[in-house]
């Protein structure tokens, strides 16, 4: 539906509301929660970088600490064993990678793919979000621009030596995405978020990073495909 037209209908106190909101808000509690750790670990791999990702690290603990009142707000109880499965298949590879040492990937899964569902989502939530939770959500927002932009300077930095991991991280990560995104559509929609709107910012932020970074429109097209082949 038109989402002006959402803004006129959502009710915050139905039980509908209130159950989809349980989930979506567990899913940014445990993501945010997931960034500040992921965040930690990137300061042990990046020693030269280590103040300003403890940096990044902490801004990501408020972040959970603000959608954890978001959701006390709305007299909610976020599902968080439904969120730490959500995260799982990209929580596994990002420490796998972590324990191969593998900065590169582990850059891509959290502050290029993550931080551009962040981004995506928050933007898209804003306009229909409660006024506590709006308020809450647009200081957010401005936080993970940041953090994304920490991943595209210092990938740039090493294109050259990164292209290929990353082309591979993209293979193996970019399909989860998809998956995430159609595990929520239905809970999203009943927040007044539309999944083609989803795709469209996440796309957006994603293709925009990779084309700092270095890659071509035509690398950044072929390397988008993955996703949507599954
Ligand atoms: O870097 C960050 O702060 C990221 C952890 C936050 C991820 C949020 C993921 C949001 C997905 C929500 C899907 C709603 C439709
Ligand atoms: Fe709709
Ligand atoms: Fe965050
Ligand atoms: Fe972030």
């Amino acid at each position: 539906m038109p989402q002006l037209e959402a803004i006129a209908e959502i009710d915050f106190n139905t039980n509908t509301y209130k159950d989809a909101y349980s989930r979506i808000n567990a899913i940014v509690i445990e993501g945010e929660q997931e960034a500040h750790d992921n965040y930690i670990k990137l300061g042990e791999m990046l020693p030269d970088e280590k103040d300003e990702l403890v940096r990044l690290s902490k801004m990501e603990n408020r972040h959970m600490k603000g959608f954890q009142a978001c959701g006390r707000n709305l007299k909610v109880t976020p599902d968080m064993e439904f969120a730490r499965q959500f995260f799982s298949p990209l929580h596994q590879n990002f420490q796998a990678a972590a324990a191969d040492g593998k900065v590169v990937t582990c850059l891509l899964i959290q502050s290029l793919i993550i931080e551009s569902f962040a981004i995506a989502a928050y933007n898209i939530y804003i306009p229909v979000a409660d006024p506590f939770a709006r308020k809450i959500t647009e200081g957010v927002v401005q936080d993970e621009y940041m953090h994304l932009n920490f991943g595209e300077e210092w990938l740039k930095a090493h294109f050259e030596d990164s292209k290929a991991e990353l082309e591979e991280a993209n293979a193996q990560n970019l399909p989860l995405v998809w998956k995430m995104l159609n595990e929520v559509e239905n809970d999203a929609e009943i927040l007044g978020m539309e999944k083609d709107a989803l795709v469209e910012d996440f796309m957006i932020a994603y293709g925009e990073a990779l084309s700092n970074i270095g890659f071509t429109t035509r690398d950044i097209m072929r390397m988008s495909a993955y996703g949507l082949k599954g």
